[in-house]
Formats: structure tokens, sequence, C-alpha cells
């Protein structure tokens, strides 16, 4: 079990597990297999406390794993890994509205919430729409987001990040995950702004694709510094004396924001001030 766990948080490091939403989901499943061996004693909180460090930027693992450690049940795993799925499908139906024939959209890094609302819109709506798809420095998830819309018959143009605020005025829309939403802003993967920004220079619409358990209730989220060998040719830097910052994840500010697509509906400020008021709970 041990070996089990050190495996998911080496992929979850690694970003073999990457997304919000995929990493909560896996989160869940280890501790789910830990719990039914072990139980829900010290070993179990440990795990879960590690789980929750290893991105610190995302706060659904805080958020569900809030819920399991209160309860110490299966059940409440269980219980909310079933809500997970069941929200991603009302935010992808609700998403997948937005979405018109013809429409180009530009989406950033891979969020499998942005992946449900296409997958949505294409097959069961059968809409024609293409995207636009940043390559996601340093880590290259926009590759992922590629692979996955050619797949699903979906036209895409993957250009690198720089080219983004360029190819705007193309987009009839931004459509981006989050990782965590807080009261200044959405925290998404960096590069999420500048973007937002080019957006709204040139008057298009930027929705957020995220379910509650993204919301910031307990304020934990911290920006994440990922390490500086993920930039290319860090040594070269190095010799020039220059030091390296590799912030994963940007805050973009509430005023960029058009609204929020959610398991609940799109709900603009007002609403997620609302929510960002009260707790998580299913
Ligand atoms: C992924 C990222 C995604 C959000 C939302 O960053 O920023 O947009 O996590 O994803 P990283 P999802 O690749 O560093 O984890 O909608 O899948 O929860």
């Amino acid at each position: 079990m041990e070996k089990k766990l050190e495996k998911t948080l080496k992929k979850i490091k690694s970003l073999e597990i990457q997304g919000a939403q995929e990493i909560a989901i896996e989160s869940l499943k280890v501790l789910r297999e830990l719990a039914e061996k072990k139980g829900f004693d010290s070993e179990f909180i440990n795990a879960a406390n590690k789980l929750i460090k290893a991105r610190p930027t995302g706060v659904s693992v805080y958020n569900c794993l809030k819920i399991v450690k209160k309860e110490k049940t299966l059940e409440s795993i269980d219980r909310i890994l079933r809500y997970l799925e069941k929200a991603q499908e009302w935010l992808a139906y609700n998403g997948s509205k937005l979405i018109k024939n013809d429409m180009i959209i530009m989406t950033h890094c891979h969020s499998s919430s942005v992946l449900n609302i296409f997958r949505r819109a294409k097959e069961v709506e059968h809409k024609n729409f293409k995207v636009i798809v940043t390559e996601t420095r340093p880590n290259l998830q926009g590759l992922k987001t590629a692979r996955e819309l050619v797949k699903m018959g979906i036209p895409i143009y993957y250009i690198v990040d720089s080219a983004g605020p360029f190819f705007m005025a193309a987009a009839d829309m931004l459509l981006v995950g989050a990782d965590a939403i807080r009261n200044e802003g959405i925290l998404n993967k960096i590069g999420t702004y500048p973007l937002a920004l080019a957006a709204r220079e040139v008057g298009s619409p930027v929705y957020i694709a995220a379910t509650k358990d993204k919301i910031d209730y307990d304020l934990v989220s911290k920006i994440e510094d990922r390490p500086d060998r993920e930039i290319a040719n860090p040594r070269e830097l190095e010799k020039t004396g220059g030091e390296i910052e590799n912030p994963a994840f940007d805050l973009t500010p509430w005023k960029l924001v058009t609204a929020v697509i959610t398991e609940s509906g799109i709900l603009g400020r007002k609403e997620m001030d609302v929510l960002l008021e009260g707790k998580f709970e299913i």
C-alpha cells in the first residue's frame, strides 16, 4: 500500500497525473484502498495530508478530503467520487450551450472540465467548432489537450503560448479550467492571466469551467513553485548568474472573468460571491 501511495504521489508531482479533477479522483481512489485495508487512523491522515500538499494550488483534494477526514467512512469517499463524476456531466451540459456552430474557442493547458464541454458539444450536440490550443510551457500539457481534441474529431490550431494574444482576435471566447476560485479571482495554469487580458482587449468573453469543489472556502490555495529544471537550459542561465522563477499558476482577477461554468449553472461574480461565503457540502 505504501508503494501504491508513493507511486501516486510521484505521478502527481511529475504531472503524469495532472489537472485538479484528476488529481482529486486519483487521491480519493488510493486513499480508499488504504482505508479499506487499514482504516482511518493516523496512517490514513498522514497519507491524506501528503496528497493535499503534493500540488498546493488545486483545492479539490483539500475540500474532498476535509469531508472524508470528518466522516471517516468508505461511503463518504464513494459519495464524493460519484459527485465529482455527476458534477462534470452537469458542467458539460451547461457549458456546451455556450458553444455555437463555426465558433473558434481558445483554451490553455489541459482541463478535463473544458474537455468534457468540448466532448459534449461535439459528440452529443453535433456542433462544429474549432479550438486554438496553446502549448502551455514549460510542460506542454497543451499537447495532451490537442491530442484528445483531434481524437474527438475537433479541428485544432496548436500555437506557442506567446502567440495567444496575437490569435485572440480570431477567437470567439477563452475557455479555461481552474485550480482554485478565490475572492480575488481564479487561479489556473500560468499564462491564463495574459490570455484573459488579451481577451478583454479584443472584447472576447472569458469563461472558467469549474465545479464547486474548486472553491477555496478555507483560503488554503498557494501558488506552486515548480522545479527550475522544467525550464529549458537552466544551466545556460545559471552561467550568467541569473535566477529562474517557475510559478505553475497565476491569478486572473474577476474583472476579466465573464462567468464560471459550474454544475449548477453559468454563474456571474455576484453568484460566485455567495458561494464563496459558504462551505463545500455534498
Ligand atoms: C492544470 C490546470 C487546469 C486545472 C483544471 O494544471 O491548470 O486548467 O487544473 O483542470 P497542471 P480540471 O497540469 O499543472 O495540473 O478541469 O481537469 O480540474
